[in-house]
């Protein structure tokens, strides 16, 4: 697609990015009772002033950024990201994670017992095909996410948690295809692109740490683990690097936050006027 300057390109992306989860209503979720099930209320837009966004990269290690992190009045994390043990470098806060299905769905996180998703917004995903319906979808997820979800629901109904809608999630494939030169492959985005757009439309401004690395970059994977591959960095089944260069052309911070911190400051939408 043409390139697109700064203002242009955030009212084009706050125009194509409507958060949108399951609410039951459509099959096969309605037939299922679904729509009894999801929480009554609906993920509120706007409602926070400013947000971190705390990406797993291993180049968050020995940032010292724990203390600016968890000054923000929202914290999202991803997947199996723990607080516990680097509270220096990431901070203790969180509000909202965003989890893919391989965390309900794999014993080896248990899920229904770890404190990582307790206490906190939950929004899961999964990555149906393209062109799939939701009944194909239900039938044939890449991991078993429904059960775990509606066993958790009735175990917690308190607990705000809700399944994004992969139409949401393929509408911000769209999205950087359309503000991309090359043909991006058919895989969805990271979670990490899901949720830097979801906090957009969530918060009036945004703090994203270590998406575009900083100076202390590394082929550690996450700050949590001793795995080594730069493909978690630079992309591999995600179109990680497309996506790191649509948010670098929305980025309003400075170059020196960038290399020194690994921290890119976003508008929300609500602050974008077009
Ligand atoms: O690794 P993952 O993501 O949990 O990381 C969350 C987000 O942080 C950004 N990131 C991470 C590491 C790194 N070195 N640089 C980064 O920029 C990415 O934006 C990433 O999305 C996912 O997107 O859900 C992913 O999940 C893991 C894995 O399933 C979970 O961690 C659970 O174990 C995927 N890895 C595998 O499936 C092996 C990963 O591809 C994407």
């Amino acid at each position: 697609g043409p390139r697109r300057s700064s203002p242009q390109l955030y009212c084009e992306l706050k125009r194509r990015t409507r958060i949108r989860t399951v609410d039951g209503t459509e099959e096969p979720f309605s037939g299922l009772g679904w729509d009894r099930l999801v929480p009554s209320l609906p993920l509120r837009t706007s409602q926070y002033q400013s947000c971190a966004v705390v990406m797993s990269s291993g180049a968050v290690l020995n940032s010292s950024l724990g203390g600016e992190i968890d000054s923000h009045d929202a914290v999202l994390r991803f997947n199996a990201a723990p607080t516990r043990g680097f509270e220096r470098d990431v901070g203790n806060k969180t509000t909202i994670r965003i989890i893919n299905s391989q965390i309900v769905a794999r014993p080896r996180h248990q899920f229904t017992s770890s404190s990582l998703y307790q206490d906190v917004t939950l929004l899961v995903w999964d990555p149906a095909q393209y062109s799939a319906n939701l009944t194909q979808w239900f039938q044939k997820p890449d991991f078993d996410l429904f059960s775990p979800y509606a066993e958790r629901r009735r175990l917690r109904p308190q607990q705000p948690f809700y399944v994004l809608h992969p139409e949401f999630i393929w509408g911000l494939w769209d999205l950087i295809q359309d503000n991309t030169e090359d043909p991006i492959q058919p895989n969805p985005p990271s979670s990490g692109f899901i949720g830097t757009l979801v906090m957009m439309s969530l918060c009036d401004e945004v703090s994203v740490y270590e998406f575009l690395p900083s100076a202390r970059h590394t082929d550690l994977c996450h700050y949590y683990e001793r795995h080594r591959d730069e493909a978690c960095t630079l992309g591999a089944y995600h179109p990680l690097m497309y996506e790191k260069m649509l948010v670098q052309r929305v980025n309003q911070g400075n170059q020196d936050q960038l290399k020194g911190r690994g921290k890119v400051t976003l508008r929300g939408f609500r602050r974008v006027r077009c």
